[in-house]
């Protein structure tokens, strides 16, 4: 799909898949957060990340891995808000992973300019009206379960036919809620709640997702389906995430949530080249 995100004054026009580059500042990650060296290493990482061709910055300070315990407000306020700050300036729009509305509204008086819950709005009863007050973008995704428990035994009867119809009501109770439909992107949540099989049954049928007429954001970067797939450490992930971004835009994917912003750059101008049969811009 065609759409437009707006940000106040900036828009990002979906007209080609967009790069979303991922700046952790979670202490399993490559910062303690808050403290003014992590801030200056966040902001350096921001500009290479930046400069490599991301369209957008994805700022988080609660790891949603498997197996991660929530993380206090005032510590995730203390990682994200002085790097949000430090990096609202480098001319992309800035999203916000967070699941608190405390955050997702600190963030905006930083400067964020987009909100991504990894339990679609549903974890914060607070969620949905901050959002709908922000009147930014935000992206919604699935989850099964909490992200403490939510490896420990995944279950479904049709995966691709639940993620989309829990992302479709999930779409009408936020626009319900008085988030306008155009703010609205939908993500199916590769490796939350899911086995290698469910990710790969998802991303086989990603056409039924894109066609609920939401832009469609997709993140695998680095996650265990390329580790168990391939047998591969995390630093060892590079091709089987390219192939997979490759699949991703070629698919209905309209923005790739990614570690490696160059490599995912390189792969969407070919695999757009190729689509299209010209030159990309
Ligand atoms: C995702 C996310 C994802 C969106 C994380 C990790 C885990 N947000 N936040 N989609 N994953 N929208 O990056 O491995 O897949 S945190």
């Amino acid at each position: 799909m065609s759409a437009v995100l707006s940000f106040g004054e900036r828009t990002l026009e979906l007209d080609q898949p967009r790069i979303m580059g991922i700046l952790n500042v979670t202490p399993d990650s490559f910062s303690d957060g808050g403290r003014f060296f992590d801030r200056e290493a966040a902001a350096a990482h921001a500009q290479e990340l930046v400069a490599a061709g991301a369209d957008i910055l994805d700022v988080g300070g609660e790891s949603t891995r498997p197996g991660a315990v929530e993380v206090p407000l005032q510590e995730e306020l203390d990682r994200v808000i002085p790097v949000i700050e430090a990096v609202s300036e480098l001319g992309v729009p800035i999203s916000v992973d967070t699941r608190k509305a405390a955050v997702m509204r600190a963030a905006a008086a930083a400067g964020a300019a987009m909100i991504n819950d990894v339990s679609a709005l549903e974890h914060d009863p607070e969620a949905e009206a901050t959002v709908a007050e922000l009147g930014m973008p935000v992206c919604l995704m699935h989850m099964q379960g909490t992200p403490e428990t939510m490896q420990d035994n995944p279950r479904y009867r049709d995966v691709v036919a639940e993620v989309r119809t829990y992302l479709a009501e999930r779409a009408r109770q936020c626009a319900a809620a008085g988030i306008d439909p155009a703010n609205l992107l939908l993500d199916p949540g590769i490796g939350f709640g899911k086995t290698v099989a469910h990710n790969l049954a998802l991303l086989h049928h990603l056409e039924n997702l894109a066609d609920l007429n939401y832009p469609l954001v997709v993140g695998t970067s680095r996650k265990s389906l390329a580790g168990k797939l391939l047998n591969r450490e995390v630093e060892q992930r590079v091709f089987g995430d390219a192939a997979v971004i490759g699949w991703l835009v070629s698919h209905g994917a309209d923005v790739v949530r990614v570690h490696d912003v160059a490599a995912a750059r390189d792969v969407v101008r070919m695999t757009q080249a190729l689509a299209t049969a010209r030159i990309p811009q």
